[in-house]
């Protein structure tokens, strides 16, 4: 078995200050380092949503959300607590105007990447909980990986109260550990 980590969306607008805060989303970051640093990992694969200007989950193209994550922009660089020099693939999702791109499944060549490196399970952490974290997991479910979900290193939006607790009933309901 080899193993990868995927870190979901840990960017500037995902946190605290950001221009899609996701509440606490910075605290995963100790999380996050801790499973880095772990040594369980042949692989460290980082997301990153990444939206042209005219998106059409943007709210003035009458998509749900304020502008985010804003190719080249300041709000969609990494968050600074991900140590860069550790991640191996920086994998950029939600570049089509016309499509969410919650899963970094979507149109990324992710899949044959894991392929490529003869991974057949990931831990996946990051943000949020209850979009792009829970349609990444179920998305790798669906592509046969074995999937964890480290409790500790997410965060979500809870636009509905209890969409996140919801999204990792989801996931370990296709098969997923939460852990
Ligand atoms: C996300 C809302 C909009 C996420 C991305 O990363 O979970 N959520 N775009
Ligand atoms: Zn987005």
């Amino acid at each position: 078995m080899a193993d990868a980590l995927i870190i979901v969306d840990f960017q500037n607008d995902f946190t605290p200050g950001g221009a899609l805060a996701v509440p606490d989303g910075d605290a995963i970051g100790a999380r996050v380092r801790e499973l880095i640093d772990s040594g369980r990992f042949d692989l460290v694969v980082a997301t990153r949503d990444w939206h042209p200007p005219d998106h059409g989950s943007f709210a003035e193209h009458g998509g749900p959300w304020p502008p985010h994550c804003v190719a080249g922009t300041p709000g969609a660089e990494l968050h600074d607590a991900v140590p860069r020099d550790r991640v191996d693939v920086i994998v950029d999702k939600g570049t089509d105007p016309q499509t969410e791109g919650y899963s970094g499944f979507e149109s990324t060549g992710l899949e044959a990447l894991l392929r490529e490196r003869g991974i057949d399970q990931v831990t996946i952490v990051g943000l949020a909980t209850d979009y792009c974290v829970r349609a990444t997991a179920l998305d790798a479910l669906r592509e046969g990986f074995a999937v964890e979900l480290d409790r500790a290193g997410v965060r979500g939006i809870d636009a509905q109260s209890g969409d996140a607790e919801r999204a990792l009933g989801e996931v370990q309901a296709a098969g997923g550990r939460v852990v």
